[in-house]
């Protein structure tokens, strides 16, 4: 079996599975959300998302993974809400490739409908490079998700290149400070000058911001020093089956 092959097959089987990572309030420690990525359970075996995501991406079957992958959200998002009473925000990843899809919003919304899931419950990251790829083409339905209150995320922040011009007509709602940047903090001094923009750019457009990749406490520290207060990484928590995330959840009522 090609992989190709494979992965439709995955997906009628339902052999695709959701993984969550936390996004930790650094004063509280509480969790506030939750990032959802994808793995596939093959024979037994997890095949992470680097080995599956770019083929689909090229074949056009991210399309349906995607809108799989908003409604077993909602499906969680639910399931959490009656088993702790509590409401999480779980962020989904939106390859550009699915914004060619006119009806899009309506799809997702008919999703969020049948799942009984209200739009706030479901953020959509998007890559700064994915956004600019086809900026003309996106904006529309970026305005439309607004307006209905599904929130948007740029994934990677940093890295893509956006014009700043643009970013202060778009309805987004956070900026994701990209890994890279965290990474190097504390090592290089561009990398917190760098940090420090995009927070000081985050509270200059009223935008949330979230630093990932997030693995040593001295990061965390800067980061918090420079005003971002929300993290995601493994110093918190690995991406983890949503049982875990119940865990979690228990402790923390
Ligand atoms: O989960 P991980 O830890 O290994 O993810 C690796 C890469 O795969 C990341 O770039 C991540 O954005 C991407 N990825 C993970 N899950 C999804 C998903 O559900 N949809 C899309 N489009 N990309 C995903
Ligand atoms: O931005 P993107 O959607 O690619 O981010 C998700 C990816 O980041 C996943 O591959 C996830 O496993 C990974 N990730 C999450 N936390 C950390 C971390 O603290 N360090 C590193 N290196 N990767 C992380
Ligand atoms: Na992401
Ligand atoms: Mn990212």
């Amino acid at each position: 079996l090609d992989l190709d092959t494979a992965l439709h097959k995955a997906m009628e089987r339902n052999e695709l599975v959701l993984y969550y990572q936390p996004k930790i309030d650094v004063r509280t420690s509480q969790m506030v959300g939750a990032e959802a990525l994808m793995r596939w359970m093959r024979d037994g075996k997890l095949v992470p998302p680097g080995d599956f995501i770019p083929l689909a991406e090229t074949t056009g079957l991210i399309t349906d993974m995607s809108l799989w992958a908003i409604r077993e959200a909602a499906r969680q998002v639910r399931a959490w809400k009656e088993q702790h009473s509590l409401d999480i925000t779980v962020a989904v990843n939106m390859p550009s490739r699915l914004f060619e899809r006119t009806d899009l919003v309506e799809v997702i919304l008919q999703i969020l409908q049948e799942e009984q899931v209200a739009p706030h419950l479901i953020e959509l990251e998007i890559t700064e490079t994915g956004l600019m790829k086809d900026l003309q083409g996106v904006v529309p339905s970026l305005h439309k998700l607004n307006a209905v209150g599904i929130e948007i995320s740029i994934d990677d922040f940093g890295t893509g290149y956006s014009s700043l011009a643009y970013l202060t007509s778009l309805p987004i709602s956070e900026l994701k400070i990209d890994r890279s940047f965290v990474r190097d903090l504390g090592s290089t001094p561009q990398s917190s000058a760098v940090t420090s923009a995009i927070i000081a750019l985050a509270r200059a457009l009223g935008l949330r911001v979230i630093a990932e990749g997030v693995e040593q406490v001295a990061q965390m520290e800067v980061l918090y020093n420079l005003g971002c207060q929300v993290c995601q990484g493994f110093l918190f928590a690995r991406p983890m089956p949503a049982t875990e995330i119940s865990e979690w959840l228990r402790d923390q009522d």
